[in-house]
């Protein structure tokens, strides 16, 4: 009988941006799409038959999610408790509290004493029976510098070396812990050595482990988070980020978002991604420098693409004197876009740009307040008594 395990990370419930507050809900638009994937992942678990589904980490967003979305989470979990499937959860960065002892908004799950919900706080093992046999997951956290001096450690952080050898010493206490004919499962939150070595940037400190060092017996799988990006770290086993369910930015655009669902059966790991249903975003660069009708030429451009329910941004070069391209103008010849951005660079005379937008006082406030959830929806109001206090202030 085989054992079936569903590996996600990076839910980051509660994440706000490119979405609207709405005034009805009292929620960001956003959260819909949260839920929406999440429903899709409880679906996905049951008629896959998974027997769990390991949480690697970046549940909320925040550290204090709002009651709307604690909401879409405790569904989450019912529907997969509902069903038998257990669910083995970590903390990543964004809602590991710092100090020791203070709670998490995982804490009050775990208090509840679901029989199917197993949260790891700080390091530490679980293991549960299955028909199809044991399965013992270790959990690891996203790493916090008070934690390196458990362990013996007084490296210093930015040395990549240090959290390796955190890590390294947490899985010389814990892997002899794991009882014997089990299933052993490996979950963190934290950077490979060979992912961050892809990426343009350094990781600045942050937790980082060679692939080598996690890949230890008698894991047959190593569910990690905190890179949005699905990417296998290293084959055998696999080590692999799940990456987020969801976009989040314009940088995720190209990437196929979804899970993984792993199959042990007797000594073999098979295991497959399987695609979410995330928010489309699309991204249109134009240099309409002396184009007559820019609202034009970017929605014939834009008739290209399913602008329909998509995070569009709108990237133009005009030049000075052009009509300026509007939002204002231009959405209503869209085919209904989820969120549109409008980025203008005005040229100059020899065609470099010389600024990324162009403000008048009130249409940078303007600007501020659209960005903001919660002052949105007061927008009209409080244009118009900035235009007043500019207009007594001269
Ligand atoms: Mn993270």
């Amino acid at each position: 009988m085989a054992l079936r395990v569903l590996h996600t990370a990076d839910l980051h419930i509660g994440d706000r941006r490119f979405g609207r507050f709405d005034p009805a809900l009292a929620v960001n638009t956003r959260l819909a799409d949260q839920r929406n994937c999440l429903r899709h992942l409880a679906e996905l678990a049951i008629a896959e038959h998974a027997d769990a589904v390991v949480i690697a980490g970046d549940i909320y967003h925040s550290k204090s999610p709002t009651p709307a979305e604690e909401d879409v989470f405790a569904e989450f979990i019912a529907s997969l408790s509902a069903s038998d499937i257990h669910i083995f959860a970590i903390a990543g960065n964004h809602e590991r509290p710092t100090a020791r002892g203070r709670a998490s908004p995982l804490t009050h799950i775990d208090t509840l004493g679901l029989r199917h919900f197993h949260l790891m706080t700080d390091p530490g093992l679980k293991t549960i029976e299955l028909p199809a046999g044991k399965l013992c997951v270790i959990g690891i956290p996203w790493p916090l510098r008070r934690e390196l001096a458990e362990v013996g450690l007084e490296g210093e952080v930015s040395d990549p070396a240090t959290w390796d050898e955190y890590i390294s010493r947490r899985l010389d206490s814990l892997v002899p812990q794991i009882p014997t004919n089990s299933t052993a499962i490996l979950t963190s939150h934290l950077w490979t050595s060979e992912v961050a070595g892809r990426q343009p940037y350094s990781v600045r400190g942050e937790p980082v482990a060679r692939a080598s060092t996690l890949a230890r017996e008698p894991f047959r799988y190593i569910a990690l988070g905190h890179i949005h990006k699905n990417t296998v770290a290293w084959n055998s086993p696999p080590i692999i980020y799940s990456g987020g369910i969801d976009r989040g930015d314009f940088t995720e655009a190209d990437h196929k978002k979804g899970v993984v669902l792993v199959e042990f059966d007797g000594a073999a790991t098979a295991w497959r991604f399987i695609e979410t249903p995330a928010r489309q975003f699309i991204s249109i660069e134009m240099d309409l420098s002396g184009f007559p009708q820019p609202v034009e030429s970017v929605s014939e451009r834009a008739s290209s693409y399913t602008i329909a329910g998509a995070v569009v941004r709108i990237e133009v070069t005009q030049a000075k004197g052009d009509p300026p391209l509007e939002a204002r103008s231009l959405r209503p010849k869209l085919d209904n876009p989820f969120f549109l951005q409008v980025v203008r660079k005005v040229g100059s005379k020899d065609g470099m740009p010389f600024s990324e937008r162009v403000f008048t006082p009130l249409g940078a406030l303007e600007e501020f307040i659209m960005r903001d959830p919660e002052l949105a929806p007061f927008k009209d109001k409080l244009l118009e008594l900035a235009a007043k206090l500019a207009e007594e202030v001269g």
